[in-house]
């Protein structure tokens, strides 16, 4: 029942509607977009495909119901979590309902049924009209990603957990959206410093909201082991006990690793786990003597120097330790994909290096899994199974994908979220650069490498490399704003990208960062709205 409304807009004469609908309840109110719903509606962020606006305004009240088509695999879970996310603040109950029938009004419906083709698997298209805020996916990954939009449509005071006053205006339109690329990364480096599964878990809830889908944890390092492996129970034990500065480190047992893939996955983020061979291993080198070249445990190392340790390739054990380590993480990992590291084996024979990373292949695949490797892997004999991430070289890249394999970038200048901003940045390095928020927005991935063809670039990855990093609140400095740009180069076309009208766009975001708590670093060169 349509309740009694306070303006009546009808199209014929108001008593001549009224007459017909009094049975019925009364005339439709109509409520022109306040500025404020406008200003939301264009500043999400990524930008979507494409966003008009019709003028008008869909409430959300006690009564609004989330409804969702019963055909839609996954559905009801997303109406869950879009729930749970509204709920506090509004403090309204949005029972989630099932339906096959008619939707009613003062409903937010979710269904894969009528999405066409372009939408794509994760693509989605909200319609909004004064009564019904309706969104259509061909997955259940789409109707997650409208819903962080939907987010972004509501006033910013909905991130908050406690009561807040209304209204709850959204603006009326409609937006068709899906992702230009399908791999949307972040990497956080767990081992230089370690960080536990709350932190993890509300890193995962960070770069959701901007659409990104896959969480690579750098879990082994010179500096620590941080997976429990228990064929090699010593890893964790002695190779987590420390960390950069000679804090007390920590690792993942096997039971909190799988709660975090299961954290990420009802978040349609995949969880990539990295074990760093052959150099990169000083942990494991400490733990086990064996494994190093001249079969003694090394040292813990706290220090922050790279390219110092390698695994021996001269006994079978190294390859042992290999294999378990890789089966152990397969059946951790209902993703396709096991990253093997690669990078900066300085003290690696060429000769071993190759014939360690094409045994590497080997293992990955024989778990069943795909194997990334940082782009030094393309010394060695790739197929178009293996893929390479770019950081540093255009050469190895390029060699890489001549190979076959896939490319995800992660260029050190533009999205090395450890770089400092300026000279004036307290926390990160800068041998790569310095990287301002515009320098991490505007690249373009499709023409930043030569030799690297689009078909072949999986999408875009930002690595948190930690060794300054010592707390979430670090972790939110150097992240924000640059990963919410980076989100938006790896998910916009580059037609609807600019660096003009995305700052405003960030700008408009300052109230909803500052209200999910988050340490973000004020750009001068972002205009800010608080
Ligand atoms: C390079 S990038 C590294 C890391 C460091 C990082 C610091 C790469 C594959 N290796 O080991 O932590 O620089 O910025």
């Amino acid at each position: 029942m349509k309740k009694v409304r306070t303006t009546f807009t009808c199209a014929i004469g108001t008593s001549l509607v009224f007459l017909i609908v009094a049975g019925l309840g009364s005339c439709k109110q109509s409520k022109p977009t306040s500025p404020e719903a406008a200003l939301l509606f264009e500043s999400v962020i990524p930008r979507p495909v494409s966003a008009t606006p019709t003028g008008k305004t869909f409430s959300l009240k006690n009564e609004t119901k989330i409804i969702v088509d019963a055909t839609a695999v996954g559905a009801k879970e997303v109406a869950q979590y879009l729930a749970g996310r509204i709920g506090p603040a509004t403090g309204f109950l949005f029972s989630v309902e099932e339906t096959t029938g008619e939707v009613p009004d003062d409903a937010i419906y979710l269904t894969t049924t009528g999405g066409n083709a372009e939408l794509g698997e994760e693509g989605y298209e909200i319609t909004i009209d004064e009564d019904q805020l309706k969104v259509i996916a061909n997955s259940a990954a789409g109707l997650f990603y409208s819903v962080q939009t939907i987010r972004q449509l509501l006033p910013e005071k909905v991130e908050l957990t406690d009561v807040q006053e209304g209204p709850w205006d959204i603006a009326t339109g409609t937006i068709r959206d899906y992702p230009e690329f399908g791999w949307r990364g972040s990497m956080l480096d767990v081992s230089r410093h370690f960080f536990g599964v709350d932190d993890v878990r509300r890193y995962i809830d960070l770069i959701t909201a901007y659409k990104m889908n896959v969480l690579h944890l750098h879990l082994s390092d010179d500096q620590g082991w941080r997976i429990e492996i228990k064929s090699w129970p010593n890893l964790a034990i002695h190779g987590g006990s420390t960390q950069v500065g000679g804090g007390k480190g920590g690792y993942y047992t096997q039971e909190q690793y799988a709660d975090i893939v299961r954290y990420a996955s009802e978040r349609f983020v995949t969880i990539v786990p990295e074990i760093d061979l052959p150099g990169h291993i000083n942990a494991a080198l400490a733990s086990y003597g064996e494994l190093n070249p001249d079969g003694k445990p090394t040292e813990l190392y706290t220090g922050t120097d790279v390219g110092f340790s390698t695994l021996r390739i001269d006994r079978e054990v190294s390859f042992e330790f290999v294999d378990d380590v890789m089966r152990e993480l397969a059946a951790l990992t209902p993703t396709p994909y096991l990253h093997i590291g690669g990078d900066e084996a300085h003290v690696t024979k060429k000769e071993d290096y190759i014939a360690f990373v094409n045994r590497f292949a080997e293992i990955v695949k024989s778990h069943g899994k795909r194997m990334i490797g940082w782009e030094d892997i393309a010394q060695a004999d790739l197929d178009s199974n293996a893929v390479a991430q770019h950081w540093h070289s255009n050469e190895l890249a390029s060699e890489a994908a001549s190979k076959g394999a896939k490319i995800i970038l992660s260029p050190a200048t533009r999205v090395y979220i450890d770089m400092q901003y300026d000279s004036t940045t307290k926390l990160g390095l800068h041998w790569a650069a310095y990287i301002e928020v515009d320098d991490a927005y505007d690249w373009n991935p499709e023409t930043h490498l030569e030799g690297v063809p689009r078909d072949l670039i999986l999408g875009v990855e930002t690595p948190l490399w930690t060794e300054t990093i010592t707390t979430m609140d670090d972790i939110e400095y150097m992240v924000f704003p640059r990963l919410t740009g980076i989100a938006e180069v790896a998910w916009t076309p580059a037609s609807q990208r600019g660096w003009d009208n995305y700052k405003v766009r960030l700008g408009n975001h300052a109230k909803r960062m500052q209200l999910l708590g988050i340490n973000y670093y004020e750009s001068p060169l972002v205009p800010w709205v608080k």
